[in-house]
């Protein structure tokens, strides 16, 4: 194994007993049936149906078709040996319209709920622990026509739906996921706009960041409440692994720290808003919706804290007159800003390769070294990799398979960087591989492919990856194998 310390390609690493090998999706991303069985339009059928927002005008309309085949879905999980399954609940389907107000109860529908409660007995039947997130960005459409995440009552709404789905599924669910990514609603759908709803509004992405952050904490309380199990509670954040370019890189990182990371640990960990963050943004917004006691309910316990990571990105202080760079990874519409108050101060450079199909760069190593500064900030906060893998442009040979050697390399290293980091005492409970299925991959609709699990999207039939294959080994065996 001395070839692979420095290249992250170990094998033969043992993950401790007990340790969760999973998979993760999202509902818009693989359900599809949008008009079924009740459920009315979330924020993504409004803006994936709107021209130019989505490549090739693609839509969840079908997506994986994932409603309709969730038996076949539930075996082809349980070949594949995962240990838990990452999903998400489409809350228009629970609350398809808006509430009168007269408590929760007063809008559910009731065949929103038998879906996921059809797929929480499919996987306890078959042996894979559930893992719920309660908003993977798909919201109900009438929220966002009354104002979405930068209004408080969107948080309001958020806590009767989840005392719902506590109620519904409580004593079932093994892990209940508050939010997935609030960096991306927030910022993507209210900044940038390149997400859902498209909106380029800096003022909105910041009250969307607290309205979010407030509406994990009330969830995390109305979970607790309902739930007569004994579930986990959890958030899964997006870090940004930052480094830094030329005079003022320090500068550059802390900004771009404080928006992208500090914004939500801040008051989630530490029950506070990072003073510098207030400052950098004091020309955007004075902060006026951060109300009493919001940050107290904010900072709720959480028995375990969910890591995303794909890949770095690389800052810089801009120099006001070369053209800015935006090499931050994500798709750009309009000129809307991901990084109010910074956004004409610093900028995102061009990172070395390899990169993935998405033009991220692959860094393993980044892997490691966030997971080990959690541990640093937060030294008592276990912590999931919920979201890791990468889009390559697959191609299915003659005998039928997938050969994805870049896929499986990729997993490869990242698994082996996060072995050396719990080798350094990092407290990780699992891993959930993005995705289980190829699936509607938002702005770039069905053209890019993170699936261990191969969808033909005319026939809608699933082939297991080599790397699906792969993965399956060291589900089973818990060894990365040879
Ligand atoms: C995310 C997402 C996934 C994406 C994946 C690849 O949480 O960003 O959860 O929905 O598909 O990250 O971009």
């Amino acid at each position: 194994m001395n070839a692979g310390t420095s290249d992250y390609r170990d094998s033969g690493l043992v993950f401790p007993e007990g340790f969760t090998f999973g998979s993760a999706t999202a509902s818009y991303q693989v359900e599809g049936a949008a008009q079924e069985d009740g459920r009315t339009p979330s924020i993504w059928d409004t803006f994936s149906k709107t021209p130019g927002k989505v490549w090739n005008g693609d839509t969840g309309d079908v997506a994986t078709d994932h409603y309709h085949r969730l038996e076949s879905d539930l075996d082809l999980m349980k070949d594949l040996g995962l240990g838990a399954y990452r999903f998400s609940i489409a809350w228009p389907r629970i609350q398809p319209q808006p509430s009168t107000g007269s408590g929760a109860g007063s809008a559910v529908n009731q065949a929103g709920i038998d879906f996921y409660s059809r797929l929480v007995d499919g996987l306890l039947e078959r042996g894979i622990r559930p893992v719920a997130t309660l908003y993977h960005w798909d919201l109900p459409q009438y929220l966002e026509d009354a104002g979405g995440w930068p209004m408080r009552a969107t948080a309001d709404a958020f806590e009767r739906y989840a005392e719902v789905m506590g109620s519904a599924l409580g004593d079932r669910v093994h892990t209940w996921t508050t939010l997935n990514e609030p960096w991306c609603s927030a910022y993507l759908g209210y900044g940038q706009g390149g997400h859902a709803p498209g909106r380029g509004e800096p003022a909105a992405a910041l009250a969307a960041v607290h309205h979010l952050n407030l509406a994990h904490g009330r969830a995390v309380q109305a979970l607790r409440a309902t739930s007569t199990g004994d579930p986990d509670y959890s958030v899964t954040l997006n870090f940004h692994v930052l480094r830094g370019r030329g005079d003022g890189a320090a500068e550059a990182m802390r900004r771009i720290d404080g928006l992208a990371n500090r914004a939500f640990t801040g008051p989630m960990l530490r029950g506070e808003y990072p003073v510098d963050l207030l400052e950098d943004t004091a020309s955007v917004t004075d902060w006026s919706f951060v109300e009493d006691g919001d940050l107290a309910t904010i900072a709720q316990p959480i028995d375990v804290l969910g890591v995303n990571y794909y890949s770095t990105a690389t800052v810089r202080m801009w120099d006001g007159v070369s053209p800015r760079q935006q090499n931050d990874g994500h798709k750009a519409s309009g000129d809307g800003t991901a990084w109010p108050g910074s956004d004409k101060a610093v900028e995102f450079v061009q990172q070395p390769g390899p990169y993935t199909a998405m033009g991220w760069n692959i860094a393993p190593e980044g892997l490691e070294e966030l997971l080990l500064s959690l541990k640093a900030q937060f030294p008592d906060q276990p912590l999931m990799v919920t979201e890791n893998g990468a889009a390559f442009d697959d191609v299915v040979a003659d005998n039928g398979s997938v050969p994805d050697p870049e896929r499986l390399d990729y997993l490869r290293r990242h698994f082996t960087a996060a072995h050396r980091a719990m080798e350094q005492g990092v407290d990780l409970r699992g891993y959930f591989v993005w995705s289980l299925l190829d699936n509607f991959e938002w702005g770039y609709g069905y053209a890019k492919r993170f699936g261990i699990v191969r969808v033909d999207f005319d026939s809608l039939e699933r082939t297991v990856k080599d790397s699906g294959k792969w993965y399956a080994l060291l589900a089973k065996t818990g060894v990365l194998p040879e």
